[in-house]
């Protein structure tokens, strides 16, 4: 199975930077990534970034306890749930209300696959897929 795809270089810096260390808002202009850092241990990290996507297309988590992480790169609120099909499973729902905000969380998943989805309305581009194994 190949790497997800990260549309934008700064995701990956930031999950790889985010392990070390808080990282900086104070870059060069442009935007720039929200000050937070990442936990070591969540299983599964999602972004919120602009405009209204998650950062990948396609995520991966160990079956179990998955611990989420979900950072707001994006200037809007946004809703994490978990779907199968078109049906919310466990009672995981996480909140970011605008960009910097970061909430975590824990869902029990069995082996098999799932949407990350955003509830909020007109967010439904907001759907990828979550391999759980
Ligand atoms: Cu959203």
């Amino acid at each position: 199975m190949s790497i997800a795809r990260l549309p934008r270089s700064r995701s990956l810096v930031g999950v790889v930077a985010g392990t070390a260390l808080v990282l900086s808002a104070c870059g060069g202009g442009g935007t720039t990534t929200p000050e937070y850092s990442v936990p070591t241990d969540a299983d599964l990290v999602v972004k919120a970034v602009p405009t209204i996507r998650w950062d990948a297309n396609a995520y991966t988590a160990p079956a179990g306890e998955i611990d989420v992480f979900l950072a707001n790169d994006d200037n809007v609120k946004h809703v994490l749930v978990v779907r199968q099909g078109d049906k919310v499973v466990g009672d995981l729902e996480l909140v970011v209300n605008k960009r910097g905000d970061v909430a975590e969380g824990t869902i029990s998943l069995e082996a098999g696959e799932y949407f990350v989805y955003c509830t909020i309305p007109g967010h439904g581009n907001m759907n990828s897929t979550l391999t759980v194994s």
